[in-house]
This record gives structure tokens, C-alpha cells and sequence, in this order.
């Protein structure tokens, strides 16, 4: 599928395609989680998707070419880090010191192409490849989004997934919320402002991706996929712009403990204060923290809640392109 646009390939788009699509970032395998559960959660999660009746497209950056769709092969690249050190921690998976997987979002893609790099794309760049690809709008499912970060007031540090959400014009985002080290009130309301649709699955707070609740209200509820589609071909319908936002709680018995949650944070956060850590690099290192201080129980929630949103997205897929 190169065509005269040799610098990205997938799947066969409109007739010719084989039914619906989930697309799934890579950030979370290259940067979010340790090896070897990184690769083992991104095959669960194509899984899921294929369960549901849909297929899956993880996005990502081989060799200089945007790649909507990867295979067991290219999912290991992704996954598998480069060094000695299987368990390299956050900031040598960041890529900062030559690491062959990048962490990509909207705007390093025309550099780590131009360079014939590899990286793995984080929200923002997945959902703006699969959409320039042709799989627009698209259906897309992840962990936890970007945000608004503690100390945003004086950092600035504010993702780019919010912008690129208010530009993906009828695609819809599962997911658990957003990155728990994040100021979730300021990113809720940096969601308002920017009119991004947010609905919750069966549940009437906003979950804090592996605490099943943030403690704060949502305004929309769904109860099922079907639901959840009405809402997404209501949107498209209108052009209303912007995604569709649809948080899914954690599931029950892998959910952590808010409390504990907190304590775990705070003290990650003083350390990466301490180290210097900041910018892209500070997600990273913040989630190893967290998980050595859970005693495992956040890697074991991040990968349950992963695979439970690529199986809801994968439904409402189905019942997307059911009812168009
Ligand atoms: N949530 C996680 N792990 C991750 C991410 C989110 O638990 O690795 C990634 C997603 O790819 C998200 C990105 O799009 O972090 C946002 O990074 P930043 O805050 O640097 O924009
Ligand atoms: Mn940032």
C-alpha cells in the first residue's frame, strides 16, 4: 500500500477493507510498560479486538515509515529494549541516550521520519497517523491520555493528546481516564475548554486509570456498546468537531486502592523532583516508581484495564459499522 506515499503503509482502506478497525497506540508498549509484559500486553490487546469481531492496527514508526498495523515481529522491536538491562527503567526507555525506540507524539514525526528513525507513537501521533492514513474518523483504544501535569501553572507541561482530541472530528478514545500523575481537575477542565466529548462506561465518575475512581463527576453515562455508538454516529453526524471520549473504570478486582494510590504518587513525584526528571521523560519514571511501590498490583491493573478497553472499543466498532 505505498503508493505515492512511501513513508506510510497499512491496511486496505474504505470498500476494499475487511470491516472495522481498532487502532492502538505504541507509547504504552515502548515507553509504559516493562519487558517482556509490554509485548505480551500488546498481543492481548489485538486479541481483544479480534475477540470483539474488529481488527486491530497498533501504529507506530519502523525504519522512516509510518506503520498503521504491525505484526508479531515489529510489535517485538517495539517492545524489547535495547540494551544489556532487560529492565532498563523510565529514562533509558525514553530514547534520550540513543535508544532506538523513540517516544513520538504529533509533532517529532516528520523529524524521526526524515531521519529514518523508529519510535512508538504516543496518543497524539497515533490518532493524527491513522486519520491522515484514511481511517478517519477512526476508533482508537489506550490506558490513560495526557494531561494537564501537577505544577502545570508554572511548567506548562500540558500534553499534546488534549490538542490533537479536539481535532479528531468524530473519532472515539477508550480509555481509563488519564495518566494518574496528572492534575485531573485542571485536565478536565482544559477538556471543557476545548470541547472534547467525555462519556463514562457504566460508571458516573471519572475513573483515575488504575483507581477505578477519580472521585469526580461525569455528566454522560452509557450502559453498552450499542449506547456508546449512538453517542459516536450522533457526533459524526452533527460534525460536531472533536473525539468522542468514552472512560471505562478498571476492572473491579485489579483496581488499586485510591489512598495507597496517592501515597505511592506523592512520593514518586517528590523523587523525580529531586532527580531533575522532567518533560517526556517524567512518565516513564513515575510508572516504574509507581509499580515497584504497588509491589506489582499497578502493572498488573494497567495491563488488565489495557486490555479491557481494546475489547469495549472493539464492540463498539462492531456496532458502529452495524449500523451505518
Ligand atoms: N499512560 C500510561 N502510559 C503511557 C502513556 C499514557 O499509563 O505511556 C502515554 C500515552 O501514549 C500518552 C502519552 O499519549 O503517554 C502522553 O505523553 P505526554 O504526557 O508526554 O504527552
Ligand atoms: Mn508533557
Amino acid at each position: 500500500m505505498s503508493g505515492d506515499r512511501p513513508w506510510i503503509s497499512g491496511p486496505p482502506r474504505g470498500e476494499a477493507s475487511g470491516g472495522p478497525i481498532v487502532v492502538l497506540e505504541s507509547t504504552v508498549i515502548a515507553q509504559g510498560l516493562p519487558w517482556p509484559e509490554n509485548l505480551e500486553m500488546a498481543a492481548a490487546m489485538e486479541g481483544a479486538v479480534l475477540a470483539a469481531g474488529a481488527r486491530p492496527a497498533t501504529v507506530g514508526v519502523l525504519d522512516g515509515r509510518a506503520r498503521i498495523g504491525l505484526d508479531g515481529v515489529d510489535l517485538e522491536r517495539l517492545a524489547r529494549p535495547a540494551g544489556d538491562d532487560p529492565r532498563a527503567e523510565g529514562k533509558d526507555r525514553e530514547g534520550l541516550d540513543g535508544r532506538r525506540i523513540r517516544k513520538a507524539n504529533r509533532r517529532d514525526l516528520s523529524a524521526v521520519l526524515a531521519a529514518g528513525g523508529s519510535a512508538a507513537t504516543t496518543v497524539s501521533a497515533t490518532l493524527w497517523l491513522a486519520r491522515r492514513y484514511g481511517l478517519d474518523p477512526c476508533v482508537m483504544a489506550t490506558g490513560g491520555l495526557g494531561g494537564v501535569h501537577r505544577g502545570a501553572g508554572i511548567s506548562f507541561d500540558v500534553s499534546t493528546d488534549l490538542d490533537e482530541l479536539a481535532r479528531a472530528d468524530g473519532c472515539l478514545v477508550v480509555c481509563s481516564g488519564f495518566k494518574s500523575i496528572l492534575d485531573i481537575p485542571a485536565t478536565l477542565e482544559a477538556m471543557e475548554t476545548r470541547g472534547i466529548a467525555i462519556v463514562g462506561y457504566r460508571t458516573d465518575e471519572l475513573p483515575a486509570f488504575t483507581t477505578a475512581s477519580s472521585g469526580l463527576p461525569l455528566e454522560h453515562r452509557v450502559e453498552s456498546p450499542e449506547q456508546a455508538a449512538r453517542i459516536v454516529w450522533m457526533h459524526r453526524r452533527m460534525c460536531v468537531p472533536g473525539a468522542v471520549v468514552l472512560v471505562q473504570p478498571v476492572p473491579e478486582e485489579d483496581a488499586i486502592d485510591r489512598e495507597e494510590m496517592e501515597q505511592v504518587l506523592t512520593e514518586a513525584l517528590a523523587e523525580a523532583t529531586r532527580a531533575g526528571i522532567t518533560g517526556k521523560a517524567i512518565t516513564p519514571f513515575l510508572l516504574g516508581r509507581i509499580s515497584q511501590g504497588t509491589a506489582g498490583k499497578s502493572l498488573r491493573a494497567n495491563m488488565s484495564l489495557l486490555v479491557s478497553n481494546a475489547r469495549l472499543a472493539g464492540e463498539i466498532a462492531v456496532a458502529l459499522s452495524a449500523g451505518s
